[in-house]
């Protein structure tokens, strides 16, 4: 392989808090959820109703302008910024960083991980797995299953995770294809993604209601949205987990949202253990099943239907450094090279949406996750967080079905 991304990932990986290890330590997130997120929403939920009624009566149906004047964007200068600029236009502003991979880097990479032999990464420590980043962490630590091969979940540690992935493609049925109407875009991703439903290991509760509640009204146009936006997610997933429920019903034949599919996935893959090479392949790998999913619809039009792949959020140890071994080192190198991909594929685009949940400290050098954006665990945005990222995909959503 040309480019090895990083060196390593450090040990810190390993003493962090394992959050989405296991469900229970999930829960434990959610105990988390409602303590933070709890208190200062009900002054929220009035700044947001008294908003909306604002914007209504003003006549301007726009999320843009909803969120520059919404509490948390006033200090919040990136935004403007991110939501500004579409990501159709994105491949005219890459640049040089791009140099470095071309398209036969991405060519090579896919091979490379294609053929990891995932047995042999407990067996054999003088064949190293290109899955695992194998100079730091022992390669009988690394769990990481390879993204080519589609795999449910562990019944060991997520329980019920065919019951939520029926679930999901009870949403897709009940709420659209058994009725001829199709979303305009769906989201394919892991807990972030899930909790956009207010649910979190298949389960609705309290503490997840005010998500419920958000994306209703900011994703669906039986809430006031614009268009409809439909999340499937399941918390734990890693992308080969996705893999499979996108081949074992949650990408059935007859849907085909009307302006894009939407992909956040790979946090999870980071956690156990997975290189930065791994990572970048699997989400290739998860648009290449969408673009087969199109190509067999066969209609020129469900071909080019847009496939945005979102940056990974931040998250682990603060501030964000850039050093060595660090993960936010590999979520940046993971970002940058999904990045240089869609520029140089047509009809994938990546959306970077580092600049909402990140917010420079100590006189502007020092990145910290936004601490308004995240519950405590400092990985699943809070409701806030969650409804500044639909709002921004809603905005990009729009400007890509206006411009088709
Ligand atoms: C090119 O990339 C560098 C760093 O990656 C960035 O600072 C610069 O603003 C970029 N230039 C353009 C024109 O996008
Ligand atoms: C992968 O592992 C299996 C079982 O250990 C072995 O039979 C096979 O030859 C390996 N394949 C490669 C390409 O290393
Ligand atoms: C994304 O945006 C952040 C800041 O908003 C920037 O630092 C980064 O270089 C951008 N690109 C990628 C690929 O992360
Ligand atoms: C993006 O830009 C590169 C280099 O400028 C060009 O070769 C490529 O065809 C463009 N890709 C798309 C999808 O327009
Ligand atoms: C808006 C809507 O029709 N929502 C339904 C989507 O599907 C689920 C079942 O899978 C229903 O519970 C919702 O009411």
């Amino acid at each position: 392989m040309r480019k090895r991304g990083i060196g390593g990932l450090g040990n810190q990986l390993w003493d962090e808090q394992t959050i989405e290890d296991t469900s229970r330590g999930l829960e434990g997130a959610a105990e988390v959820s409602r303590a933070t997120t709890g208190i200062s929403m009900k002054s929220r939920l009035v700044v947001l109703v008294v908003l909306v009624v604002l914007v209504v009566l003003l006549g301007l149906p726009n999320f843009v302008i909803m969120a520059r004047a919404s509490p948390t964007a006033a200090n919040h200068s990136s935004f403007d910024s991110l939501s500004a600029e579409s990501l159709m236009g994105s491949n005219q502003s890459m640049n040089s960083s791009c140099q470095d991979y071309p398209a036969a880097y991405f060519e090579e990479l896919l091979a490379s991980i294609r053929s990891a032999n995932e047995s042999t990464i407990s067996s054999d420590s003088r064949s190293p797995s290109p899955l695992c980043v194998t100079d730091v962490v022992p390669l009988d630590k690394c769990r990481c299953l390879n993204p080519f091969i589609p795999t449910p979940q562990d019944p060991s540690k997520v329980r019920t995770w065919r019951d939520i992935s029926k679930m999901n493609s009870n949403l897709i049925q009940n709420n659209y294809t058994s009725r001829h109407i199709q979303p305009d875009f769906v989201i394919y991703g892991d807990s972030i993604t899930e909790r956009l439903l207010g649910r979190f290991f298949g389960n609705y509760g309290p503490k997840m209601i005010d998500y419920a509640h958000m994306t209703f009204q900011h994703m669906t146009k039986d809430g006031g949205a614009h268009i409809n936006g439909l999340p499937l997610g399941i918390s734990s997933d890693e992308i080969s987990h996705l893999l499979y429920r996108l081949q074992n019903g949650e990408l059935p034949f007859d849907l085909q949202p009307h302006s894009a599919w939407w992909i956040l996935v790979g946090t999870n893959d980071l956690k156990a253990g997975c290189s930065v090479e791994s990572i970048v392949a699997g989400n290739i790998r998860i648009v290449q099943e969408l673009q087969r999913h199109a190509e067999k619809r066969v209609t020129k039009a469900a071909v080019h239907v847009p496939i945005v792949i979102n940056s990974i959020l931040p998250r682990g140890r603060q501030p964000l450094l850039l050093s060595r071994n660090s993960m936010w080192r590999m979520i940046h190198d993971i970002n940058q090279q999904l990045e240089c991909y869609a520029s140089i594929t047509p009809h994938i685009f990546f959306a970077n949406v580092t600049g909402m949940f990140v917010q420079m400290q100590s006189g502007g050098n020092q990145p910290m996750v936004h601490p308004e954006m995240f519950i405590k665990d400092n990985l699943h945005p809070s409701v806030e967080g969650s409804r500044m990222w639909e709002d921004y995909m809603v905005a990009q959503v729009l400007s890509m079905a206006g411009s088709r």
